[in-house]
């Protein structure tokens, strides 16, 4: 049991070792090659984001509810055969959190707008999002992909897959429907396409980028 707990408390201070000298090597190095991703995980409480992110990195289903103040997670990813870091922050849906949400949203270089389609005032927030996301960001559109989550409860579904498209739509979004439940649909997928759509914005992203970089002041 001692020699048990002795070991496991030795892994854990290698794997964190690791763990920093790894986020240190890829989102600290000036030349890295591998472009970085930031992508912020949206939508009312209990739509399911953080069960959806935690799908995406840990490839696990989490049943119990527990509200997020805020997560992140980084990891290599292979999109398109390009690799890439995606650094994703699952946010807070819930009301007595909201006052963080402009600040997380100015960190986003893409977003997922998630409801639950068992969930009709979830859907019915859609928009509000949408428009905060772009009051924030000070444009017209951005990458945002919308996300109707979980559809596995077909019994339980109060928003169609129509009613859905009919949304993006007017919000001129791409749109996924998923599951984060086992055996997960289109979890990869959304994150994937979260990735594409940034792809397809160069402006947007590197004027971020830029905006971030520290200068280099030449005396
Ligand atoms: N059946 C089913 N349940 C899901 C799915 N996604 C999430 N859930 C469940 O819904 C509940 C809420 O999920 P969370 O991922 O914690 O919701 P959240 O959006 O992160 O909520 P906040 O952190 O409060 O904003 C949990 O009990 C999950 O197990 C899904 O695709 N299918
Ligand atoms: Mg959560």
């Amino acid at each position: 049991m001692a020699l048990g707990n002795k070991l496991s408390s030795r892994f854990a201070y290698t794997t964190q070792q690791e763990l920093t000298r790894h986020r240190r090597a890829i989102t600290q190095a000036p030349n890295h090659p591998l472009p970085t991703y930031k992508l912020v995980v949206v939508g009312d409480g209990g739509v399911g984001k953080s069960a959806i992110t935690i799908q995406f990195f840990q490839k696990m289903f989490v049943a119990d509810y527990d509200p997020t103040i805020e997560d992140s997670y980084i990891q290599h990813t292979c999109v398109d055969d390009e690799f890439c870091v995606l650094d994703v922050l699952d946010t807070a849906g819930q009301e007595e959190f909201s006052a963080m949400r402009e600040q997380y949203m100015r960190k986003g270089d893409g977003f997922m707008i998630v409801y639950s389609v068992t969930d009709p005032n979830s859907f019915k927030n859609v928009p509000n999002f949408f428009t905060q996301i772009l009051r924030v960001k000070d444009r017209d559109e951005y990458p945002i992909l919308l996300v109707a989550n979980k559809v596995d409860l077909v019994h339980l579904r109060k928003i169609s897959e129509s009613e859905g498209r009919a949304m993006a739509n007017r919000l001129n979004l791409p749109y996924m429907e998923t599951s984060a439940k086992d055996p997960p649909q289109n979890i990869d997928g959304a994150f994937h396409e979260v990735v594409r759509i940034i792809r397809n914005h160069p402006k947007e992203l590197s004027e971020d980028r830029r905006r971030r970089r520290p200068k280099c002041l030449i005396m």
